[in-house]
């Protein structure tokens, strides 16, 4: 199974990811579009993990999601990978959160038998908004489709499985894990 953890979007988030996609469309038009109820803020990419591994991954993720805080998360602006100059994925970024790059750093090391990969560059919180964009003017974005910081609670990480069908790619929630409130 193709596994991934990631934290979801409120109600309200999503909405405004819907909007600026539509802004997104007119002012650098992707050729692939996240769908809004894929969207999600990646912690760990797994990959492929074996079904029998599965319970263990899961109480990993129970005991530490145990012992860690709710957070809030809050919209920050446009962003870009690689980087602006050749961008291949546009994204939205979110405020600088302490709880969120802890729990990330925590669950790190332990997931790295299950697949994760610590990469060479620190890790960038964001939400995939589309991908191999037609032009790479990442101003025009900030200036013509303002980011608003819609503020949301982080409640649960969830472990998700990637599911590819004839409407392509799905999120299917294998687990969710309250985080402490
Ligand atoms: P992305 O949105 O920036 O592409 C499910 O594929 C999630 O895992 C996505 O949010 C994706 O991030 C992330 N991910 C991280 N590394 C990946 C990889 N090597 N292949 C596919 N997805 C990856």
């Amino acid at each position: 199974m193709r596994l991934f953890t990631a934290v979801d979007l409120s109600r309200e988030a999503a909405r405004h990811m819907e909007e600026l996609q539509k802004g997104c469309r007119t002012v650098l038009p992707c050729q692939r579009w996240q769908k809004i109820e894929n969207m999600h803020l990646t912690l760990h990419f797994l990959g492929e993990v074996e079904e029998s591994e599965i319970p263990s991954l899961q109480s990993i993720l129970r005991e530490v999601t145990r012992q860690s805080p709710a957070f809030f998360l809050e919209f920050n602006d446009w962003g870009a990978f690689p980087n602006e100059t050749r961008p291949r994925v546009i994204w939205i970024g979110v405020k600088e959160q302490p709880a969120l790059l802890e729990l990330q750093r925590t669950l790190a090391p332990a997931l790295q038998s299950y697949g994760y990969a610590e990469a060479d560059k620190p890790y960038v919180p964001h939400i995939t908004m589309g991908r191999n964009p037609k032009g790479n003017d990442i101003a025009a974005l900030r200036q013509q489709v303002p980011v608003q910081a819609v503020r949301w609670k982080a409640n649960a990480l969830v472990l998700y499985q990637s599911v590819f069908g004839a409407g392509g790619v799905r999120y299917r929630a294998v687990e969710r894990f309250p985080l402490t409130t």
